[in-house]
């Protein structure tokens, strides 16, 4: 099997990339080692930056995403019981993001890749990259029982941090940069409408929480039905917990009651409770593999870098990723120049660090590290202090969290 563009992993990063190839007219292969249900079903993020949500769009995905996604202007940040908003439009000269999921997100690109784009493989592991530093790089998979050789012009490693891709690059040219942090996310989807209109990050003595949701599913949309309820709410809801808890340890009225300790007001608020459709534990990490091209070997998406989700920004720098992808091979093509694709690292890597100190400020401000001071717990609300007090300290997070221009980070 021979295509220009061998793409490992049908992940938002993969995915999103075979559809921006195929808009411009570049063909490619997607493999993918799960099967269709596993890769529609894998619960994950749900915030989509302003510019994750405009590449959707003008890749011709975002027709679902703009129908039934929730448009945020702000979040809360809440500690000492107190509650404060952060209006995004107003600090950031109009920037929003999108409540949408991962799973809504990957569905739709799924849908439009098999109906009008190259072949989308599931069940096909990629084995090894080889010949990453040649001009004809190949990728050994395994498909239907028998292993099989993809030839391309370039391969991109969008297979997640679990990958084969970044295997590929010689140790000797890599360098890993790495935390990780004493705790992890214990995250619940519930049959519960949000207990408030907008996400709430709430720093507590016990440990951080979380409250964000999903977008309504639609019921009954017939007319004889018109008498049954027509939507169902989801809440999405994260408690910290320590590194290598059980999510079986925790009863669902143990979530719910330490839900409603860690987010509680001096106010009227209280936590809307409902039936827990699925509980996971989530570790938390920081990494960054530099370089993210070997030859004609890219890495995108968490195949690179990871962050710790209290930034709401693996997703959105894996479609940050392609996307600069995408454009350097369309500039190679177009105009002969290797420009772009020889600066791919370098540019997103910019963007990458952004991330990843956002992601870990975000963590670090409302986390609580097992064995921490008084003093740092201190800090912490003098830093909630500083942000809700100071117009620029706030407009730092509310560019941070909508999002820094594709290809500019850091401007
Ligand atoms: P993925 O989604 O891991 O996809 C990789 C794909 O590659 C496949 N694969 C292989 N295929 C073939 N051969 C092999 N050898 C393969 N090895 C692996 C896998 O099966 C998979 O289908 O990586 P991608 O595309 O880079 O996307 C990254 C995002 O999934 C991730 O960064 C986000 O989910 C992180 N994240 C969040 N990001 C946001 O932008 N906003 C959020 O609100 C947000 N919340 C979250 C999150 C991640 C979380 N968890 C569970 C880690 C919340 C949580 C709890
Ligand atoms: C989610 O809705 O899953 C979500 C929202 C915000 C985050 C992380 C996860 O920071």
């Amino acid at each position: 099997m021979r295509t220009t563009v061998g793409i490992i992993g049908a992940g938002p990063a993969g995915l999103l990339l075979a559809r921006l190839l195929h808009n411009a007219g570049i063909d490619s292969v997607v493999l993918e080692s799960r099967d269709r249900a596993y890769v529609e079903r894998r619960q994950r993020a749900g915030i989509l930056e302003q510019g994750t949500a405009d590449v959707l769009r003008a890749a011709g995905a975002g027709e679902r995403m703009d129908r039934e996604g929730l448009r945020h202007d702000g979040i809360e940040l809440r500690f000492d019981r107190r509650r404060h908003r952060v209006d995004f439009p107003a600090l950031t000269g109009g920037r929003s993001v999108m409540v949408y999921a991962q799973t809504e997100v990957c569905k739709d690109l799924i849908a439009l890749q098999l109906r009008e784009g190259g072949p989308l493989l599931f069940e096909a592991e990629a084995l090894a990259v080889e010949g990453a530093d040649t001009d004809a790089p190949r990728i050994r998979f395994r498909h239907e029982g028998r292993e099989d050789v993809l030839e391309c012009s370039y391969v991109v490693g969008c297979d997640g941090f679990w990958g084969v891709a970044r295997k590929a690059i010689p140790a000797r040219l890599t360098q890993v940069f790495e935390r990780t942090y004493p705790f992890g996310w214990l995250g619940i989807l519930a049959d519960a409408p949000p207990s408030h209109e907008e996400l709430v990050y709430a720093r507590h003595d016990r440990g951080f929480a979380l409250l964000s949701m999903r977008p309504p599913v639609t019921l009954h949309p017939s007319k004889e039905a018109a008498s049954l309820p027509t939507e169902a709410f989801v809440s999405r809801l994260y408690l910290q917990v320590p590194d290598g808890t059980d999510p079986e340890a925790w009863d669902d009225e143990r979530i719910w009651d330490e839900l409603e300790r860690r987010c509680e007001t001096d106010d009227d608020w209280h936590l809307q409770r409902g039936p827990i459709t699925q509980k996971t534990v989530t570790p938390m990490r920081s990494y960054v593999h530099e370089p993210m091209r070997h030859g004609r070997l890219f890495l995108a998406g968490d195949a690179a870098h990871i962050v710790p989700p209290t930034g709401a920004k693996g997703l959105n720098l894996a479609a940050g990723d392609v996307a600069t992808f995408a454009r350097a091979l369309i500039h190679q093509q177009r105009t002969g120049s290797p420009e772009l694709l020889d600066a791919y690292s370098q540019t997103c890597l910019r963007r990458v660090w952004q991330a990843e100190r956002f992601s870990y400020d975000m963590t670090t401000l409302l986390h609580r590290a097992p064995g921490a001071t008084t003093f740092e717990d201190r800090l912490q609300i003098a830093r909630l202090e500083r942000i809700v007090s100071s117009r620029a300290a706030e407009t730092d997070l509310a560019e941070a969290y909508t999002g820094f221009p594709f290809g500019r980070a850091g401007e």
